[in-house]
């Protein structure tokens, strides 16, 4: 039995639902009436759907609960606003909140099913590019887990992030048609649907008493439906809500097409209000210019405040009071439209005066930031922004002349400073700066690790941190121990369970009372022989997804994440080239065998990242059918990096490489799951590695690089890359190994645009950082060889990593950020 597994106290009246007997008889039930099938006919998606039901049906009860005790005791609702969430598989999660999963595996079992094989039937839902998708779902179960009411507004996407596959070692994309076969998580509220406006122009009226307003007259309405889906807390009877919105066409929009005779014209408008929740944006791609990904900002930022809205007036509350029953959160600043919407309808529709509008909308906001990468802020061309919300940009006119006032104030007579700092970018063709209106229609704006928050200060936000200095925190992130280690390390939970109990998985920081097991042989040996096994699952996905064979006791070193040149696949890629290129030229030499894995999409456009992609591919392909170096080193890139694969990753690596150049990476949260999971890090020290090391200690951490401060004062001299490669023989080697073509079939031209970049320009500095890469890993190679010092290592990882947990972070929000406190759910 795993930690999962492991009973719950549950009430009386719930736990009769739970029994095997009903487990099994709701499961047939909704075999036979909700799949309309029989257990001799069903196909395998039949089976999990059923299985699906018969646990959503079980979380139902709380959920209504839920909702009733928030509504009743007007509780502060933190409203988790994000473009993305990227939530993983529910069947295996929702089990192991109720503490079910044994008497379903039995009761499957005793159906003559396998659990396992039902969990593997569920088709993720991918609506998130990486990072910052995933955090949102981390943070959801969080908030449910610490029983503090939440709400993640989002978009229900048809199509989520593009399916990778790898040909002839290229990226190719294709469609994720996630719900193709239904999703059984979901509940549609068809009556809680609100209309939202797009386009059109505004005209100032005065009304009946007199007063001066302004009525905006759109192109199109489109109707936001929204999808809940149930979040349960681990152990505990509080269930929230996700609620993704879909956009259709607005019934009154097609009749009054319809009745002009246009019925083809009233189809074809149908079509195009749906388009707006079609597909997700892969990230990176120049987010400018793209009408259709405004149109979805605003689209669910404005359905989630009308629902926000509906929700003050059915718990009997005035607008007035909105800051008291919401603290929205703006996951980056893709809904910071969020602003100036509220503001619209608080003026607008509920008569509100601006300055009253202003306090409650600056009481209601904060906001996140997740990158330093100037090219990633976002920034609407003004004219485009006008074409599609016209009376919003006159709004964000009168914040900034307000905001702009006030600053000229601030800093008397620096009128380039009013200039950055403006809401409107007039240094060419006009934009409006999605960030600034964030950073102004927030009462707090964070970093995510404290680098990263420190250099917000410092450059990115520098003038806004100059006004307002006391807005300004840091919240590093962090990750749910539940889905992290307990759903995808069940064999080490079991193991630290038996040790310390199943306190851990609620509260992370009691992890650290495995330390003391470090130094025990028995508690090592055990330690080691569940990486083993890990190592054993992945290396038979490994073989089921590329056919490479890998051997199970050569050192996992992993890189799983987005393909990004900040993020250096490629610093890596030279170095296995190198180990090549030294174990061609000294056949005998002794090195630590090595399994190089790699994982991550590169955004569809990014063309750089793409050929990242194919040097990793090609290389390992000429070392991995070169009988000289193939039992020493071999090279994998798992195609179409998911949730779902993560979860069999992270348990089974050994070394986790997090090498992104100093200053480039506002935190990373893989390089938390890896340390949870009993990982080493090789890190720079940048983003939450800092914390990492700090936590875990520098002895058990491979730091190697550059820090920001000598990143920042590299460039100011002048960096030239080719300083680097005259002083490094084999690097030099390498690079004119790849160059002549040798891993691509003798075309030299293909990695051109990649090699000639890092020898004229190197913007995220891989020659600098090279040889310390290169040193470092032969530090690693060396530490590898000792097996018990390892294993020490790895479970002083895992002990120290307590500040990781999503849990600690959500903690730090509510007092710090939310004012939002736990409110138990009071059972009906
Ligand atoms: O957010 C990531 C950062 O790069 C990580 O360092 C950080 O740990 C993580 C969570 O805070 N950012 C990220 O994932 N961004 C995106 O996915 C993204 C999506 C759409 C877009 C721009 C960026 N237009």
């Amino acid at each position: 039995m795993s930690a999962a597994d492991s009973s719950v106290a549950h009430p009386e009246h719930d736990r009769s639902s739970l029994s095997r007997e009903s487990l099994k008889r709701a499961f047939l039930d909704h075999l036979l009436y909700t799949q309309g099938k029989s257990l001799e006919i069903a196909s395998k998606n039949d089976l999990y759907q059923s299985l699906a039901h018969t646990v959503r049906d079980r979380l139902v009860r709380s959920w209504f609960d839920t909702s009733a005790t928030h509504q009743k005791r007007n509780a502060r609702t933190v409203a988790y606003l994000s473009a993305e969430f990227l939530m993983g598989p529910y069947l295996g999660n929702n089990l192991l909140s109720l503490g079910i999963s044994h008497e379903i595996r039995l009761a499957m079992s005793e159906l003559g099913l396998d659990l396992d094989e039902l969990l593997r039937q569920e088709e993720e839902p991918g609506l998130g590019n990486g990072g910052l998708g995933r955090l949102a779902a981390c943070f959801i179960d969080s908030l449910a887990t610490l029983e503090v009411p939440a709400i993640g507004y989002g978009i229900r996407y048809e199509y989520g992030i593009f399916y990778q596959t790898i040909m002839d070692g290229w990226q190719v994309e294709n469609t994720d048609a996630w719900l193709r076969y239904g999703n059984p998580w979901e509940i549609q509220h068809a009556e809680w649907a609100v209309q939202v406006k797009l386009g059109g122009h505004t005209e100032q009226y005065t009304d009946d008493s007199g007063r001066f307003r302004v009525r905006w007259v759109p192109e199109k309405t489109v109707a936001g439906v929204p999808f809940d889906s149930p979040i349960p807390g681990y152990r505990v009877d509080t269930t929230n809500t996700l609620r993704l919105w879909r956009a259709e066409a607005t019934e009154a929009f097609d009749f009054h097409t319809f009745n002009r005779g246009d019925y083809l014209g009233a189809v074809n408008k149908k079509v195009t209000s749906e388009n707006l929740t079609k597909v997700l944006y892969p990230n990176d791609e120049s987010v400018q210019g793209k009408e259709l990904r405004l149109e979805q900002q605003y689209f669910f930022v404005s359905c989630s405040l009308q629902d926000m809205l509906r929700l003050q007036q059915h718990r009997g509350q005035p607008v007035t009071s909105f800051h008291k029953s919401f603290a929205i959160q703006l996951n980056d600043t893709h809904p910071s439209i969020g602003v100036a919407e509220l503001m619209r309808l608080l003026i607008d529709e509920h008569l509100v005066p601006w300055d009253r509008a202003w306090d409650i909308t600056r009481q209601t906001f904060s906001y996140t930031n997740h990158t330093l990468l100037p090219e990633a802020l976002e920034r609407w061309p003004l004219e485009l922004f006008r074409r599609v919300l016209p009376r919003h940009l006159e709004i964000i006119f009168e914040i900034n002349a307000r905001f702009l006032n006030e600053a000229r104030i601030h800093f008397f007579g620096d009128e380039t400073r009013i200039a950055r700092l403006s809401l409107i970018d007039e240094s060419g063709e006009r934009y409006v700066r999605m960030a600034h209106l964030a950073c102004v229609g927030s009462h707090a704006i964070n970093g995510v690790a404290d680098l990263h928050s420190e250099l917000l200060k410092r450059d990115l936000l520098k003038d806004f941190y100059a006004m307002w200095p006391d807005k300004f925190t840091s919240m590093t992130n962090g990750v749910t121990p539940r889905r992290w280690v307990a759903l995808s390390n069940p064999r080490m939970g079991k193991l630290v369970t038996r040790c310390i109990g199943d306190g851990w998985i609620k509260d992370w920081s009691r992890i650290r009372e495995i330390e003391p097991y470090a130094d025990d042989a028995a508690f090592a040996a055990e330690w080691r022989a569940i990486k083993r096994a890990n190592k054993i699952d992945l290396a038979s996905l490994l073989l089921r997804k590329t056919g490479i064979k890998v051997d199970p006791d050569s050192m996992f070193d992993v890189q799983v994440k987005r393909i990004h040149e900040y993020k250096r696949q490629h610093l890596s890629a030279l170095h296995i080239a190198a180990l090549y290129h030294r174990v061609k030229s000294q056949r005998n030499l002794d090195i630590t065998p090595r399994t190089f894995i790699f994982g991550g999409k590169a955004a569809p456009g990014y063309m750089r990242a793409k050929l990242m992609i194919k040097l990793i591919t090609a290389i390992g392909d000429v070392i991995n059918h070169d009988p000289d170096v193939r039992d020493r080193i071999k090279v994998v890139f798992i195609p179409n990096f998911s949730v779902t694969v993560g979860q069999c990753v992270y348990p089974a690596a050994e070394l986790s490489e997090q090498i992104s150049l100093a200053g480039k990476e506002a935190s990373g949260t893989g390089n938390m799951k890896f340390a949870m999971n009993g990982a080493l890090t090789i890190g720079t020290m940048d983003g939450a590695n800092i914390e990492i090391r700090d936590e875990v200690g520098e002895d058990v951490f491979f730091l190697f690089g550059l820090t920001a401060e000598e990143v920042y004062a590299l460039r100011r001299e002048g960096y030239r890359p080719m300083d680097f490669l005259r002083r490094d023989g084999e690097l030099h080697a390498v690079i004119e190994l790849i160059r002549s073509g040798f891993f691509s079939r003798g075309d030299s031209a293909l990695f051109a645009p990649l090699i000639d970049d890092l020898l004229n320009h190197d913007p995220y500095m891989l020659l600098a950082d090279y040889d310390s890469y290169a040193a470092c890993h032969s530090r690693v190679d060396q530490a590898y060889r000792d097996t018990q010092a390892w294993t020490r290592m790895s479970i002083l990882n895992t002990a120290r990593s307590g500040k990781f947990s999503s849990d600690r972070a959500i903690g730090e929000y509510c007092d710090r950020i939310w004012k939002a406190r736990a409110v138990p759910v009071e059972k009906r």
